[in-house]
């Protein structure tokens, strides 16, 4: 009953219809299954995504081959092993694959396998996923960073800035703080309208109008919180994740306009809107081997929080790194920038320990998978980023989350943050 009898992979596809692998991991007849999201703005550490980019039935993007290795060779591997012992699991995946990165499976293959297998693992115990990973008792729900304009890499429209969020700071509760996200979303609709601008949405569910300048969508999220009849910076705050890998060139970055600046001139900058807008967080303002950069933001400022994605990927080492060169005080977590589960605990596991704040993160190709939701309350994660109210690969992640709220009941306390 506990032992896993076989593996079925196949390919499905993304909220960017992008082809991506599921995996079904079976204990005789009971089964679970997990799709792997996918990104766009992907740093260069990042564990492998393996594509069949010779197959041009699918213009390279394909995933066949890779099914066809779970299908064939992990699933025969993997026959017979404990479902409950995931770190087991976990490292022979990983040392079945062999690589650094990766390569040899993909790291898409790996972690749709091991995501699976930990949903089933609970699916056998009779618990709810969040009840399996680092918490035991008084589980607490995380805060929403919606991103609610999108620009950069995930829309095309020319803001530099690619994800302007909001996170509702005074909420009691997490589907009050829906609510208010909520509120705040409808106003910034009809202020977008008004200005005769598109109100479609980018690939994360949030606005992308035709406007190119960060203070443009600034003033108008700004607008929007005071209408829905809160205080920005109070009730509601700001945040941003730049994505500055893709704003490099020779050395100096194209964040606050078009025009290309040196580090200094970036962080003064920075703490100009930090002050106007009252930003509360800023996700990579710059690129993933600028560590000195990092850390001169972070001198330059106090009550910010900054967050590595494309500095740590999710990666150990790179956290380390990143915490003795003070680069940062927060890390997002994305399980496919690693590949399986048990890394993932252990990099949240040590982020918490050097007491920087984990914020569980979709990718901007994602699915109906609600796992991450989950996890962000199992790990006893502060902040939760899924993008906005739109997009039911958006969506689906913030219902699971009202779910296990009604379910925690009167427990159901939020989480704190930074
Ligand atoms: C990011 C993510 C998710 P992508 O940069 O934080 O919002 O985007 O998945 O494209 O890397
Ligand atoms: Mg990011």
């Amino acid at each position: 009953m506990n032992k896993i009898s076989k593996i079925k992979a196949r390919q499905v596809f993304d909220s960017r219809g992008n082809p991506t692998i599921e995996a079904e991991v079976y204990a005789n007849l009971i089964s679970a299954k997990s799709i792997c999201p996918s990104g766009a703005s992907t740093g260069s550490y990042e564990a492998y995504e393996k594509r069949d980019k010779g197959n041009k039935k699918y213009l390279g993007k394909s995933v066949l081959k890779t099914v066809e290795l779970i299908n064939k060779i992990i699933s025969k591997k993997l026959k017979n092993k404990n479902v409950h012992n995931q770190e087991k699991i976990d490292s022979l995946l990983i040392n079945l694959d062999g690589t650094k990165q990766k390569t040899k499976f993909g790291a898409n293959a790996i972690l749709a396998v091991s995501m699976a297998t930990k949903k089933l693992s609970a699916k056998l115990k009779k618990v709810p996923l969040y009840k399996t990973f680092l918490v035991r008792k008084n589980f607490k729900l995380p805060y929403p960073l919606m991103n609610i304009i999108n620009g950069g890499a995930h829309a095309n429209n020319g803001l530099r800035i690619q994800e302007f969020m909001i996170r509702p700071d005074k909420a009691k509760s997490f589907s009050e703080s829906i609510r208010i996200c909520f509120l705040v979303i409808n106003n910034l609709r009809n202020l977008i309208k008004k200005r005769k601008l598109s109100t479609s949405v980018g690939d994360e569910g949030g606005f992308a109008p035709m406007i190119n300048k960060n203070e443009e969508a600034l003033n108008l999220i700004v607008q929007a919180i005071n209408r829905a009849g809160f205080q920005n910076g109070k009730d509601v705050s700001i945040c941003l994740d730049v994505a500055a890998n893709e704003l490099l060139k020779n050395g100096l970055y194209s964040v606050h306009s078009k025009k290309f600046e040196s580090i200094d001139e970036t962080i003064k900058r920075y703490i100009k809107i930090i002050k106007k807008y009252k930003i509360k967080s800023i996700e990579d303002p710059f690129s993933e081997n600028d560590w000195s950069a990092w850390s001169k933001l972070m001198k330059s400022i106090k009550k910010t929080q900054i967050v590595g994605d494309d500095l740590y990927v999710t990666n150990l080492e790179r956290l380390k790194k990143g915490f003795l060169n003070c680069s940062s005080n927060a890390i997002l977590i994305k399980l496919n920038q690693i590949g399986t589960v048990s890394e993932t605990l252990e990099v949240i596991k040590f982020a918490h320990a050097i007491g920087f704040e984990t914020i569980i993160s979709h990718r901007s190709g994602d699915s109906e998978d609600t796992f991450i939701a989950d996890l962000a309350v199992g790990t006893n994660s502060s902040q939760i980023k899924t993008g906005s109210l739109a997009r039911s690969e958006r969506v689906a992640k913030y219902n699971q989350l009202l779910r296990i709220e009604e379910e925690l009941g009167k427990n159901a306390e939020m989480n704190k943050i930074y």
